[in-house]
Formats: structure tokens, sequence, C-alpha cells
């Protein structure tokens, strides 16, 4: 019994040796320990052995199975300790990786025009004066002195709410409101959304507006055009030139369109300018003097106005070819602004 015993602790230790991974050391476990094993069969042999040997034998089996717990129980731990290193450097973070790119926001190019246009007209004491965009008839049209049988008021062209409200057609009702409720001088910038019901290649039915307006007394054509001058040098660089056209506007007398030096071919002729070198950019004149009548302002005082769509400014400047690129929020379009 003693040499069995001695023959099966050499060959399950030898065997042991050669296990490296935890599914075979299941297996050795129940081979060596389980029901089935030699050893069990020996146990349980030892019922029929004279006490002398059983004493002895049971002895040994005891050592032998402890002892062989004993090597089971520490190989396991160091293949548990192996498993652990493994899973850690498989996880392990390379610090030398390059992070993750992170997408920037970036101004909208109307945002950006008009920031601009803000702060051209800051250092001459424009105040920002903003307004709503839903009005009543006598904002929009009756106080700018645009008669009731005047195109403009026309279905075709204004979003009606009702009889007498309308989604603004200009930004000029904030100039209004704002007469209405202060003394001259007045020197402010309207800028905003505005809307007309026009659909086509170069329009949409909403789109941004600001206008100027400077009231005090004395003030003339030569002050306007001094000042457009200084806004369109100070917009589209310092050696652009402007000139004024004769034209008609409803609230303004005398009125005029303003071209300036085009800015693709500086003013040697190209097809954006149609050989001309100019290019318009917007529109002034002297407030009506029915205006100021819708306001109360006394008959000494003077003033001139202007105004321009925003996506048509942005465009020129950026050299952007179609208008719905403002309205499809595209970031690839988005993003090449500063
Ligand atoms: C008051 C009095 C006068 C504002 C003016 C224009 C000329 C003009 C257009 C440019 C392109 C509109 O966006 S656009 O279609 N605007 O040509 N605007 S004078 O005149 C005013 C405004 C307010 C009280």
């Amino acid at each position: 019994m003693k040499e069995r015993l001695k023959d099966l602790e050499k060959g399950l230790i030898g065997e042991l040796a050669l296990v490296d991974n935890k599914k075979d050391l299941e297996s050795f476990k129940v081979k060596a320990l389980g029901r089935k094993s030699e050893l069990q069969q020996i146990m349980k042999s030892i019922g029929s052995l004279g006490p002398e040997e059983k004493r002895e034998t049971g002895i040994l089996v005891n050592g032998l199975k402890s002892g062989l717990q004993k090597k089971i129980d520490d190989l396991e731990s160091r293949l548990n300790e192996q498993e652990k290193q493994r899973s850690i450097s498989a996880e392990s973070v390379d610090v030398s990786l390059p992070g993750r790119h992170i997408r920037l926001g970036a101004l909208h190019p109307v945002t950006i025009v008009l920031d601009r246009v803000r702060d051209i007209f800051r250092p001459l004491g424009y105040d920002v004066v903003t307004g709503p965009e839903i009005e009543h008839d006598f904002y929009n049209f009756e106080a700018l002195n645009i008669p009731p049988e005047h195109p403009a008021r026309d279905m075709q062209d204004t979003f009606y709410i009702h009889d007498s409200v309308v989604l603004r057609t200009h930004t000029s009702p904030i100039q209004i409101r704002t007469m209405l409720k202060a003394k001259p001088p007045v020197r402010i910038l309207a800028p905003g959304r505005v809307y007309r019901s026009d659909y086509d290649i170069s329009h949409t039915p909403m789109f941004h507006q600001v206008e100027g307006l400077f009231v005090d007394r004395g003030v003339r054509f030569s002050d306007l055009k001094g000042t457009l001058l200084y806004f369109a040098r100070n917009m589209f660089g310092e050696e652009t030139n402007i000139r004024l056209r004769p034209s008609y506007f409803p609230f303004t007398e005398p009125s005029a369109e303003v071209d300036v030096t085009c800015v693709m071919c500086r003013g040697k002729g190209c097809r954006l300018c149609k050989d001309t070198g100019w290019i318009e950019i917007l529109g002034c004149g002297m407030v009506h003097p029915n205006v100021f009548g819708h306001v109360g302002y006394p008959d000494d005082i003077t003033g001139f106005a202007f105004g321009m769509g925003i996506e048509r400014i942005a465009m020129l400047k950026y050299r952007i070819s179609d208008l719905r690129m403002f309205f499809e929020n595209d970031v690839r379009f988005l993003e090449q602004f500063i």
C-alpha cells in the first residue's frame, strides 16, 4: 500500500508540474482528488485493513492529500496572478497616442459680418437697437411714407398676419420706434431678420438687414457720403472707393444706391461686376420730411439713413456664389469663415 501511495504521489506531482493554465488545473483536480480518483479508491479500501496498517495508511493518505492540495493552491494563485497581469497590460492606456480632435464651433458668416458692421460704426457713436419681427402696418409702412397703394404693401411682397399686422419687410420700424421715444441726436444701427414673399436663386423669404440712421440739426448729404466711404473702406479694404447713383425710396429724399470698387477685379472689370468695375452694396438717402412728421420731429431736424442686406455683404466679402449656402447649415461651409 505504501508503495502504491508513493507511486501515486510521484505520478500526480509529475502531472501537476506540466499544468500551465486554469482549465487544465480544473481537470487535474477532478482526476487527482475527485470521486473516481485513485486516491478515493485507496481511501475506500482503508476500512478493510488491519488496525496498524489502517493508521499508517491514513497518515500517509492525509499527508499526500494536504501536500497535493497546497501545491494546487499555489499553482492556482500563480495562474490567477498571471491572468490579472495579462488583462492589465491588455487594458493599459498608451499615453503617447495623439488625442481625439475636438471640433470647435464657428460663427455663421451673417454673424461675423454683422459684428464687423457694429465694430465699424461703434467709434462713430452708433448704438445697436433691435425690435419686433411682427410689426404693425404703421411702423412698417405708414410712418415710413409708404402709401396704402404702394406695391411694397402688396400680398405678393409682404407676409400678412392680419389686415394691419405684418412680418416686417425691413428693419426701418426700429428707427421709427426709437425716434418716437427719443429726441435728436439719434445715431443707431438697426440689425435683424426681415421677411419678404420672394424666393429664387438670389432671394430668400427671410434674410438679414442692417440699417443705419443719424438724425440731428444740420446733418447733410456730405455727412452721409463720408460715413459710407469710411464704412466701405473698413469693410472691403482701404483701396476701396464708392460711387452714388440717384435712386428712389419712399422714406428718403434724395435717395441713392451705393456701389463699391468691385471686390473681385478691383475696378478693372470682370464677370461679377458685369465689366463696370463697380458692385452695388446698399441704398441710402436723406430721411424724408414726412417721416419726421410721423414721429413729431421739428422742421429744422435733418438726417440720413442707409440699409443693406447682410447676406449680400457676406457673399461679396467671402466670395460666396450661392445664397442658399447661408441657410443649409452645412458645417463644412460654416467652418470656413473668420
Ligand atoms: C427711417 C428712414 C429711412 C433706410 C434705407 C435703404 C435705403 C435700402 C435696401 C438695401 C438692400 C434694403 O436689404 S435691402 O433689400 N435698403 O436701400 N434703406 S434707405 O431708410 C430709412 C430707414 C428708417 C426712419
